[in-house]
């Protein structure tokens, strides 16, 4: 049985605007994963809504979709064994202050005082979620 999974990835806002796509996509690229789709965007508060339908309803939501909607975004497509899991790993855990040095998020972010956590990456968090996400970023494909 194969275990190859897809996963979205986003590199957000303070990503992209702090010139930190390079230094994430080649982390992606050093684990040994494979990048198969990738686009730069600025998304629209339809597709932020979709994309983050989970977190309607909670404090966070509205300041998310905000600083979402701040500038531009990248979206990949990244494939591998246990890539979702993989991901969430090399990218750390939600709270930058306290995400483990060595990933993402614990190496290259902190908190910005902001209402919404900025922690510069998504991954997806299951099968179903990727899938789900995947479409909303490149239709289905
Ligand atoms: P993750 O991105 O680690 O999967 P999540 O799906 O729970 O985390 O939340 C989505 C994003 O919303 C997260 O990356 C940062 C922000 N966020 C989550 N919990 C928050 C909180 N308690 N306060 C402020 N922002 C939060
Ligand atoms: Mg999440």
């Amino acid at each position: 049985m194969s275990t190859s999974e897809k996963t979205l990835v986003l590199v957000k806002p303070d990503g992209v605007a702090r010139g930190l796509v390079g230094e994430i996509i080649g982390r992606i690229e050093r684990k040994g994963y494979t990048i198969s789709q990738l686009r730069m965007l600025q998304a629209d508060r339809a597709l932020l809504e979709q994309h983050y339908a989970e977190h309607q309803g909670k404090p966070f939501f509205e300041p998310l979709v905000e600083f979402m909607l701040s500038g531009p975004i990248v979206a990949l497509v990244v494939e591998g064994n246990r890539v979702i899991e993989g991901f969430r790993n090399i990218a750390g855990t939600t709270d930058p202050t306290v995400a483990d040095p060595g990933t993402i998020r614990g190496d290259l972010a902190r908190d910005a005082g902001t209402k919404v956590t900025q922690n510069l990456v998504h991954g997806s968090d299951s099968v179903e979620s990727a899938a789900r996400e995947i479409a909303i970023f490149f239709g289905g494909k």
